[in-house]
């Protein structure tokens, strides 16, 4: 067994660390980095599309921003924030010292990364992918465009991260809990976690199994959807939305479970309506898979089909309208303050309901015969998910900061850049219903002038910039307050808050909890708060602490597997510098051999001596 504190470089430890509370900074940085690239591109298309017939960029480079604003907006931006989040916060809110298996989430990071990589590689090989982030067929199926190969690996290599992580989440919350947090005691934000990571797990499956039968068509000269061999395109989309329309809710559930931690704790109320909150989730969840074919009204399957889910896409709006009127009864008569996280929460409500609305207009297949295709649904689901999801991004953000950094966001520029946001969000995707309802389709990279389209393009750019100002606005925020920022060191509770990550030392320790609580309500630390002495009880004595050891392997196993996805991408490549087989070799040797090395290795951990927690207690107290 190792011994306690041996030095490390930081570069070397944060290479191998396989702790929750890392790899949740990792995933917000990695996430933030892929937000900031996506969203350049999404100003680029803006300003192409701010004049009629403007050359700012060409067709083809549109095309290729589109697909790639999209995908990575979903999976590398949306996801690991969301994850970042899950990571730090899941084992703290449930009582637990990490999740259950920290090797396994350092290897999800890393291969996220690694594919996430894998996709932005394009731009160095002939252009990213240009079939839309849905790469439908036989759009996709274009053998000289070498973006769309990188789509398929890049995504299935992230894909394998996102799945195992998913799995891991649920293992944690199921087994993990510290004694006396039953499923009903479960923070929103742990529940929605739950049964996001579920969705991950059967969603993401068919996804893997379409991306791999696209690679198997692409690359290896498969005939599944090729009409012209016999293959049917339909049945793409068929896969593809069986996994797409999931991961909306996979988005926006653990954004629900921020905004249901976030609003309780800034009105000084408990949350409304709890257990119906569960079991929103959980219908939400399941209608989530019922519905894919909502996406394939125009495609001609027959109007028995498109009633049937038309009618099970709108009875979604029955749980979400749960949802929101619980938010708004746990605001009801509350004590509130309007501080910058509960600014995005309390306006993410209004915003989410404009989405829906317009969710509920698509839903009726005559209507989205009209609007399939135009900026309505552009309008619509940017709504969903900025509006909802990265208001909900924000609000957690501004939130749980101090938990993760020690201290708080400046809250003046916070309120100037919540301001900006906002109102760079409604010109830019409101005026985008009009502009839709005129007809102006989407995906295209110019129009014509004099058709009453100019003046609300122009200003639906002007939004952008807006927006951009605000991102700037935060950047500078957060800057500013790593130095100047309201320090909350040995502050563990700065919001008088509700729930246990809040019970834990500021900074937090690497073993989260000196001693696993015992939880004893809903809500627990203020129960504590107003029936104790306002400090967890303890539900074992002072002890040793068991921790993992860090490691290099999943850094080095899904370096393995970025070579063997490279490897397959060159087998499309026309004269390609080494043998492809070679690079494939290279990553399977990679990723087997470091998988071997893991499972005849004895890795035992290491131990916290009870002397060090001790005199940890001592300083931060809490511990009896
Ligand atoms: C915040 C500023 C944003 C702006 C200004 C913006 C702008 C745009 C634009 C101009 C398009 C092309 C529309 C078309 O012609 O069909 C687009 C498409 C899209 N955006 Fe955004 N977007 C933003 C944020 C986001 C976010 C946060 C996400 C997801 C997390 C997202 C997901 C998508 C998707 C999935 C598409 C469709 C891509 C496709 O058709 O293949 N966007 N966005
Ligand atoms: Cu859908």
């Amino acid at each position: 067994m190792a011994s306690y504190k041996k030095e490390k470089s930081v570069i070397w430890d944060w290479l191998t660390t396989v702790d929750h509370k890392k790899l949740g900074i990792m995933y917000l940085i990695a996430g933030t980095l892929f937000f900031v690239k996506a969203g350049l591109m999404a100003v680029f298309m803006r300003i192409q599309l701010m004049f009629p017939e403007n050359t700012f960029l060409s067709g083809q480079t549109f095309n290729e921003f589109i697909t790639m604003h999209g995908t990575i907006m979903l999976f590398l931006a949306a996801t690991p924030l969301l994850f970042g989040f899950m990571n730090y916060f899941i084992p703290l809110q449930i009582g637990a010292r990490d999740v259950a298996f920290p090797f396994v989430n350092a290897l999800g990071f890393w291969i996220f990364m690694s594919g996430g990589l894998l996709l932005s590689l394009s731009w160095f090989f002939g252009g990213g992918p240009d079939a839309g982030w849905t790469a439908y067929v036989p759009l996709s199926l274009n053998e000289n465009q070498l973006g769309l190969d990188f789509y398929v690996l890049g995504l299935q290599v992230s894909g394998i991260g996102t799945l195992i992580s998913a799995i891991n989440f649920l293992v944690t919350i199921i087994n993990m809990r510290a004694p006396g947090m039953t499923m009903m005691r479960l923070p929103l934000f742990v529940w929605t976690s739950f049964v996001t990571s579920t969705l991950i797990l059967f969603a993401f499956t068919p996804l893997a199994a379409g991306l791999a039968l696209l690679m198997l068509e692409r690359i290896f000269d498969a005939q599944f959807f090729n009409p012209t061999a016999g293959g049917n395109v339909v049945i793409w989309q068929h896969i593809f939305w069986i996994f797409g329309h999931p991961e909306v809710y996979i988005l926006v559930l653990p954004a629900f479970g921020i905004i249901s931690e976030v609003i309780p704790a800034f009105s000084r109320k408990r949350l409304f309506g709890y257990t119906a909150m569960v079991f929103a989730t959980m219908i939400i969840a399941f209608l989530g898979f019922m519905v894919w074919a909502h996406h394939m009204f125009t495609v001609g399957i027959g109007p028995v089909a498109n009633s049937i889910f038309a009618i099970a896409t709108m009875t979604i709006a029955v749980p979400t309208g749960i949802k929101i009127f619980n938010w708004l009864f746990t605001m009801w008569g509350g004590k509130i303050t309007f501080n910058t996280s509960m600014l995005f929460a309390s306006s993410f409500v209004p915003t989410f309901v404009l989405g829906g609305v317009t969710g509920v207009m698509l839903a009726m297949a005559p209507v989205d015969y009209l609007y399939h295709d135009t900026y309505f649904v552009v309008a619509h689901f940017h709504y969903i998910i900025v509006g909802g999801i990265v208001f909900a991004l924000f609000a957690g953000l501004f939130y749980w900061y101090p938990k993760m950094f020690n201290h708080k966001l400046n809250e003046k520029m916070g309120k100037w850049f919540f301001v900006l946001f906002t109102i760079g969000f409604h010109l830019t995707f409101f005026i985008q219903h009009f502009l839709g309802l005129m007809g102006m389709p989407r995906r295209v990279y110019t129009y014509l002038g004099g058709q009453g389209l100019d003046d609300f393009n122009l200003i639906s750019t002007v939004g952008t910039f807006f927006m951009s100002a605000a991102v700037i606005l935060l950047v500078i925020n957060i800057i500013y307050s790593a130095f100047k920022g309201e320090r909350v060191i040995g502050i563990n509770d700065p919001w008088d808050a509700r729930t246990l990550e809040w019970a834990t030392p500021t900074p937090v320790p690497e073993y989260n909890f000196a001693q696993t609580p015992q939880i004893r309500s809903l809500d627990p630390l203020f129960y504590e708060k107003v029936h104790g002495d306002g400090t967890m009880k303890p539900a074992e004595p002072v002890g040793d602490i068991h921790m993992p050891n860090g490691s290099i392997l999943p850094l080095i196993i899904s370096i393995g597997l970025f070579f063997g996805g490279f490897g397959l991408i060159m087998l499309e490549m026309d004269n390609p510098i080494v043998s492809p087989w070679i690079v494939l070799a290279v990553g399977a040797v990679l990723t087997f051999g470091s998988m071997a090395l893991r499972s005849i290795n004895d890795d035992h951990g290491y131990h916290i001596p009870k002397s060090v927690v001790q005199a940890d207690l001592k300083k931060w107290g809490g511990g009896k």
